[in-house]
């Protein structure tokens, strides 16, 4: 059984070196996303079929995982600007199990004084404040409890559910209010226009919808574009760590910028068979699909983690059969808060996304960003984030930015 705590699992025989990054997937691999593609809601039953899946984390260590980074991330919101503090314990739902996340109950005295204490004393305020309410919310027995095997693709194993709510919010936050911001962390704007940035790495949601933050690096091939229709439309991706370059599907030789300690520890801390070095973060609209393709640019046969925000997709993954020859696929459903770990021989299997299934991005992310940026609320109702990490390197990545 596969096990995500095991130091390395096994891959299959063909390194990445010798897998062409330009070869098209097989024929009936992209006649089934084709078919996806053309699917109208209501959406099929998606058939899988499932094995129980040993994980080895155990759930305390796991909660503790998840109420450390959000602990970080309250101490940011309350740093950067204690309204995001005051929002986001203002936004803290009741969690679906029925377990309130009464974090206004427990601040007898209001939010403390901004300038008056330092990350250490906010952390042990915090702790002594949220950490219950926060535990209340990352209940991951269930979770750990569905994890599996995908029968038909070795090496796959999908974590429904795995992120909380709580821990989803602030991941959302740290991707795109702080990571977005990071000059150093391409997107796909960076090809065609000039990024100028909010002050101070300041999120782009604080920017105003009517003005403009991208000047066309050739007016000809590319016109103007409001911040509204760069945010809601044309955003489709982000690099983070090792920057991919997607002309020649590359890393560039030179030392990557480092990659965010909060959520390389998170997701290093989850999946132990891998180092967090790069991500991408794809930002789906509505009608976006993603073609069968493979990961191969990474010099590591390491666990790649995939980690799903906002509306659910459709996601397809396939392989050959090293015997037979024949074409073994798999058709998921990809909610938020779940991960798909592609370890051993589904670590370079073809996969693609046909389809975002309309209308199902959950409430607790619905309004996202929210009251701190109201010209942006909603933003996310329609949206599918996908964070998707790889280690570059077998040796891990040397030197460094810091
Ligand atoms: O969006 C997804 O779930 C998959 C993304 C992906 O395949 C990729 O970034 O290579």
């Amino acid at each position: 059984m596969n096990d995500l705590k095991t130091s390395k699992l096994p891959v299959q025989d063909i390194p990445s070196d010798d897998l062409d990054p330009y070869q098209a997937a097989p024929q009936e691999l992209r006649d089934v996303w084709k078919s996806w593609t053309k699917t109208k809601a209501p959406f099929p039953e998606v058939k899988q079929k499932l094995q129980p899946a040993q994980t080895t984390i155990p759930e305390g260590l796991l909660v503790e995982e998840f109420v450390t980074f959000v602990l970080e991330h309250l101490f940011t919101l309350f740093r950067n600007d204690p309204r995001g503090l005051e929002s986001f314990i203002d936004k803290c739902d009741p969690h679906e199990d029925g377990q309130a996340l009464s974090m206004e109950n427990a601040v007898p005295s209001g939010i403390p004084d901004q300038k008056s204490f330092s990350k250490e004393a906010f952390m042990h305020y915090a702790r002594s404040t949220f950490v219950q309410p926060i535990q209340a919310c990352c209940n991951v027995r269930s979770s750990l409890s569905r994890a599996s095997t995908v029968t038909r693709i070795s090496g796959l194993i999908f974590l429904p559910d795995l992120l909380p709510p709580i821990v989803q919010q602030c991941l959302l936050d740290m991707l795109l209010h702080r990571e977005f911001s990071k000059p150093e962390n391409q997107t796909n704007f960076h090809l065609n226009y000039y990024v100028s940035y909010p002050d101070n790495q300041a999120s782009f949601f604080s920017t105003l919808p009517h003005l403009s933050s991208l000047t066309p690096k050739d007016p000809a091939q590319n016109k103007p574009l409001s911040n509204r229709t760069a945010l809601d439309k044309s955003l489709h991706w982000i690099t983070l760590g090792g920057q991919y370059d997607w002309t020649n599907k590359v890393y560039p030789a030179e030392a990557p910028p480092k990659f965010a300690e909060d959520i390389a520890s998170l997701v290093g801390n989850i999946f132990t068979d891998m180092i967090p070095e790069a991500a991408i973060i794809n930002v789906y609209s509505a009608k976006d699909k993603l073609s069968m393709h493979r990961d191969v640019s990474e010099e590591a046969d390491r666990g790649l983690v995939s980690i799903s925000l906002g509306c659910s997709c459709i996601f397809i993954i396939g392989m050959q059969d090293k015997t037979t020859g024949e074409i073994l696929y798999e058709t998921l459903r990809l909610n938020s808060g779940d991960a798909v770990y592609m370890a051993g021989e589904s670590r370079y299997a073809w996969h693609g996304v046909p389809k975002i299934v309309p209308d199902t991005c959950p409430e607790y992310l619905q309004y996202w960003p929210g009251n701190l940026y109201p010209q942006w609320s909603e933003w996310m109702s329609k949206k599918r984030i996908n964070l998707n990490i790889r280690q570059m390197f077998e040796s891990g990545v040397v030197g460094h930015d810091s």
